[in-house]
């Protein structure tokens, strides 16, 4: 399968945050806390250079509180400043503006010491489509500003969101990148949300997330489903993760004449489970191993 993923306007988005670098002071980097690996894009360091950043794991809520308290340690002990929220109840989001001001310290006490009045922190948001990054803006300015939606792509272009007196955020459209070193980056990133749903190949996308849930979370994927199969003994046989794909179709009564498995709609719902959060709080990738 080809995953046809980098559309013209990323391409513009990347520019356009080139060309406004110049007045940015700090940029946000929105990860999915689900996938802190595959959410992080591999050309980020050429695109912001060298500006203050501060790394922030979103949709923490659907991911393993542990595993996030690893990763957090993980980008610190790489010697980024980074916290973990949730946008869509705000938990944490609160946090933001102090950190920010606190990697601008330095800036703002030289540019006291010169009489100068800082002016607001001008920051840029940047992340994976549908990683929540217009929520958050909106979470931070408190009102409702930025379109956001349950779907990559939704922002167009870019937009200054005012964030109190001494905040102004940047939106920018989500951006992926030319090339997946490992394929299962693109599986990831297509099993958390961030690729069109048009452009995937369903039942493929959701034998891979099949095979990341037996792996990873297979007494959880018991129990969602009620099923009563063996645990699969080598998760690399294609035959063993569709016997388990087809026994949560026949739980869910997916059937096709004959008796058949629905295979199409069986993967809908371990997908749109699977993001909703239906499984459980799940990470796909840990610190310990990468
Ligand atoms: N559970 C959960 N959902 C979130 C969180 N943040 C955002 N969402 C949801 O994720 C979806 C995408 O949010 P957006 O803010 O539109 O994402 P975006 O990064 O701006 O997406 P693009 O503009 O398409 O790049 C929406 O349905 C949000 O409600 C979060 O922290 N937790
Ligand atoms: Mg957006």
């Amino acid at each position: 399968m080809t995953i046809q993923w980098f559309p013209g306007h990323m391409t513009r988005a990347r520019r356009q945050i080139q060309d406004k670098l110049k007045l940015i002071d700090l940029a946000v980097e929105l990860l999915d806390a689900r996938i802190p690996l595959s959410s992080r894009n591999p050309m980020i360091d050429d695109i912001l250079l060298n500006k203050p950043r501060l790394i922030v794991l979103g949709k923490s809520d659907l991911a393993d509180p542990r595993e996030t308290e690893a990763w957090i340690e993980r980008f610190k002990y790489e010697g980024h400043e980074c916290i973990a929220v949730d946008a869509s109840t705000g938990t944490r989001v609160g946090e933001i503006p102090d950190l920010a001001r606190q990697l601008m310290q330095e800036k703002i006490d030289r540019q006291l010491a010169k009489g100068i009045n800082p002016r607001a922190v001008r920051a840029l948001i940047v992340g994976i489509p549908n990683v929540g990054k217009s929520t958050l803006i909106n979470r931070l300015a408190g009102r409702n500003i930025a379109i956001t939606g349950d779907r990559p792509g939704v922002t167009k272009g870019q937009q200054w969101i005012k964030v109190g007196k001494e905040m102004e955020l940047l939106d920018t459209p989500g951006i992926l990148w030319p090339k997946f070193d490992d394929p299962i980056v693109g599986y990831r990133l297509a099993m958390t949300g961030a690729i069109k749903e048009q452009i995937l190949d369903i039942e493929d996308i959701a034998f891979y997330a099949t095979r990341e849930l037996i792996n990873r979370y297979w007494d959880t994927l018991v129990e969602r489903y009620g099923i009563e199969e063996e645990r699969p003994e080598d998760t690399e046989q294609a035959d063993e993760i569709v016997r388990i794909m087809e026994a949560i179709g026949r739980k869910r009564g997916c059937l096709i004449s004959g008796g058949r498995v629905d295979l199409e709609k069986t993967s809908g719902i371990i997908l749109r489970e699977m993001r909703a959060g239906k499984l459980g709080r799940l990470t796909l990738e840990s610190a310990s191993t990468y």
